[in-house]
């Protein structure tokens, strides 16, 4: 009997993991990669959907979490701290709750989605508000692991950028090779900065000759790295990526122009149209943050020779049922209750 036990045991040689490796898993990655026909038609080439919302927490943060928090154990730590706009306290609130260990978390009030603050909440995580945003949520937690013993669980600890290579892995398993465009959403940089790390790995070590071109996404009130400078009050309605000053900043860039990539802005208009898109025609609900990678695409594509045999891969990073309000909001009034009565049913469907 074969089962996926996670993504460490399956990409063991390429992590920095040894026997003495506790691992804490809770059988992440091996997600699908869905091919959407109505994407490849607009597009002309051949889009696939790599969701990522389909791991434990429902986010492509547990991927990073069952490495950073396994070597947490290893490293005889008993408590870990984040910064999250929320998917990152949603994984490692569960992680932290598997591996029986404490953890803090420190979110923005009022930016966080209602899915991934339940989360964090029920598997028991120490839930602390504060009157700022994610980047300076961020930098509070970066001196308070410096001065406590308290593992810091952000994409700075490089074992975060370690697990979250292995979905890069397997996606040239999925396709038999590494596509032509990678299209990601970008926020704290931490998974463009991922994804090109797994890309070269993997092809250093197995018959690949080609690398993607890595395309990045960022919203409109929130692009520091497409606009060149820090955004002091960052705003989206993709609360997920509402960063202004991103930690892996310098790596996006190097991960940009190795691939002679691109990267630019998208409006909270645009990645609502392809959040709807998404469901209405794919049947694949993502959050908004997830759908800039296919906003992206629709957006800028006729600027690229697009040959017709390209592989697309646009990443889907987190489930669209962290943000229930956002869904709620953007669609048609639910209309009032009415009584169970067939003909006034009837006249419902009819009108
Ligand atoms: C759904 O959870 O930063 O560029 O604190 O939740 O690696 O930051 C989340 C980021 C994309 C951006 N899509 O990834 C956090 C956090 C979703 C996300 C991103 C996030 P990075």
């Amino acid at each position: 009997m074969y089962q996926w036990k996670g993504l460490i045991q399956e990409f063991k040689e390429y992590l920095p993991v040894s026997n003495k490796t506790p691992i804490v898993t809770l059988n992440e990655g091996n997600t699908p990669l869905i091919y959407s026909n109505n994407l490849s038609s607009i597009v002309g080439a051949n889009i696939y959907l790599k969701y990522e919302g389909l791991n434990p927490t429902c986010s492509f943060k547990d991927r990073g979490m069952t490495l950073a928090i396994s070597k947490a154990i290893e490293n005889n730590s008993k408590a870990v701290i984040c910064a999250s706009t929320g998917n990152t306290s949603a994984s490692m609130a569960a992680y932290s709750a598997k591996a029986n260990i404490k953890s803090f978390l420190l979110v923005p009030d009022g930016y966080v989605a209602l899915g991934k603050l339940s989360q964090a909440i029920i598997h028991g995580s120490e839930v602390i508000k504060i009157k700022g945003n994610f980047d300076k949520a961020l930098e509070l937690v970066i001196e308070i692991s410096n001065k406590y013993p308290v593992t810091l669980v952000n994409s700075i600890n490089p074992y975060r950028i370690e697990g979250q290579k292995t979905s890069a892995f397997e996606i040239c398993i999925q396709l038999g090779d590494a596509p032509d465009i990678l299209s990601i959403p970008v926020g704290n940089a931490g998974n463009i900065t991922a994804y090109w790390k797994g890309f070269k790995e993997y092809k250093d070590k197995n018959n690949i000759d080609k690398l993607p071109k890595m395309f990045g996404f960022q919203a409109e009130g929130a692009a520091p790295i497409v606009k060149k400078q820090k955004i002091e009050n960052p705003q989206t309605i993709a609360t997920a990526i509402r960063i202004g000053n991103p930690a892996s900043w310098e790596y996006a860039n190097k991960a940009l122009e190795e691939s002679n990539g691109y990267i630019n802005i998208v409006s909270d208009k645009e990645i609502l149209e392809a959040y709807k898109f998404l469901a209405k025609n794919e049947g694949i609900f993502c959050e908004p943050a997830s759908a800039i990678s296919v906003a992206g695409i629709l957006k800028y594509y006729k600027n690229f020779d697009i040959k017709k045999d390209f592989n697309i891969v646009c990443v889907l990073t987190g489930h669209g049922l962290k943000d229930p309000d956002n869904a709620i909001s953007q669609s048609s009034q639910i209309k009032e209750a009415i009584e169970p009565n067939l003909d006034m049913i009837l006249e419902r469907i009819m009108s």
